[in-house]
């Protein structure tokens, strides 16, 4: 494996134990009663957004899922909006009229969270080739996960992305349920990654669960785009750490496989490589958590002392 500077495995893993402490806060935070509805924790896949989004540039784009926190955090997304997006205040991302499954920052390239399933895959493709036709070396990603594979859109994206050589960088995040439906019991070839080269299109699978494999062929794949040599389909084999959703119990998930995955925890695995490949130590890996609490705390206090919507404007942007 390639070497890594200390300071890119310390960005690494603060970027880890974000989406690993957000999402553990915000669960406490739906049990209040404060976050209404309810969302999808991305707890057990935090590796894929910190590795791909590592490997990509300020001006590129992301599209995301309705499992979409850890993209938006992995992207740079401020910590106070998202909280405040999710308790439906004014100060939220979209001032709290979308929640947790709308979080957007077109802006900033995060061309945002969808609720349709399979809805990113051509909201991204669109943006690789607004790219492509502009001439500009931007690369756009699309977070999908494998119950969107078997969307049409799917196919139907990854044909004409590969028809026009666009610098498009499809990634699955095969966590292996569609909810409760296990991903065998929908399609008879569950390497997803597989059905890449039926377009021409390069296709590689990699270890969801490892920050550095993820961000070596994200890394790769946006070098072949930039080239013009895109799209690519990278497939990342992974699973949740609970049910579908934050209500669901994930009884259907058997407790070995569970198990097997919680023992290769992404969070744990790129604190080792933090501590034993970039030789930071104990405490330096501790400032780094107390860091990331203290900016969460922050973040709820912000989101919970911020105004609800008025009455007279609840309907703006709506
Ligand atoms: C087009 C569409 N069909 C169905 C749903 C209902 N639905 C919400 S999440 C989900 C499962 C999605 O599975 P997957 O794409 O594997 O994403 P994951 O939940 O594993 O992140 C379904 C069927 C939806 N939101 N959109
Ligand atoms: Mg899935």
């Amino acid at each position: 494996m390639a070497k890594y500077s200390k300071a890119m495995l310390a960005g690494l893993y603060k970027t880890l134990y974000t989406i690993r402490v957000f999402e553990n806060s915000c669960i406490k935070l739906y049990r209040q009663g404060l976050i209404r509805g309810y969302f999808h924790p991305y707890l057990g896949q935090e590796a894929i957004a910190t590795g791909v989004c590592a490997a990509l540039e300020k001006d590129d784009y992301i599209t995301s899922t309705h499992r979409g926190h850890g993209h938006c955090i992995a992207w740079g997304g401020d910590l106070k909006k998202m909280v405040a997006e999710l308790l439906g205040k004014e100060t939220g991302y979209c001032s709290g009229r979308g929640g947790s499954m709308h979080i957007a920052d077109i802006t900033a390239g995060n061309l945002g969270a969808n609720g349709i399933v399979g809805g990113g895959i051509p909201l991204g493709l669109g943006a690789a080739l607004g790219a492509s036709i502009r001439g500009e070396r931007r690369v756009a990603v699309t977070f999908a996960s494998d119950g969107a594979s078997n969307n049409g859109v799917f196919a139907e994206s990854l044909n004409m992305a590969g028809a026009w050589n666009l610098p498009y960088i499809l990634v699955i995040e095969n966590n292996q349920y569609a909810v409760s439906t296990p991903i065998e019991e929908v399609t008879r070839v569950s390497d997803l990654y597989k059905r890449g080269p039926g377009y021409g299109v390069e296709s590689v699978c990699v270890d969801g669960n490892d920050v550095l494999e993820v961000y070596q062929q994200a890394k790769e794949a946006v070098t072949l785009c930039r080239r013009g040599k895109g799209p690519v389909l990278l497939e990342a084999k992974t699973y949740r750490h609970m049910g579908h959703h934050v209500n669901d119990p994930g009884a259907y998930m058997p407790e070995e496989t569970l198990a097997y995955y919680k023992s290769k925890d992404p969070v744990k695995i790129g604190r080792k490589y933090l501590l034993e490949m970039g030789k930071a130590t104990e405490e330096e890996a501790r400032d780094i958590e107390k860091a990331v609490e203290h900016e969460m705390e922050e973040a709820i206090e912000f989101a919970v002392t911020s105004p609800e919507p008025s009455l007279e404007e609840f309907l703006k942007e709506v």
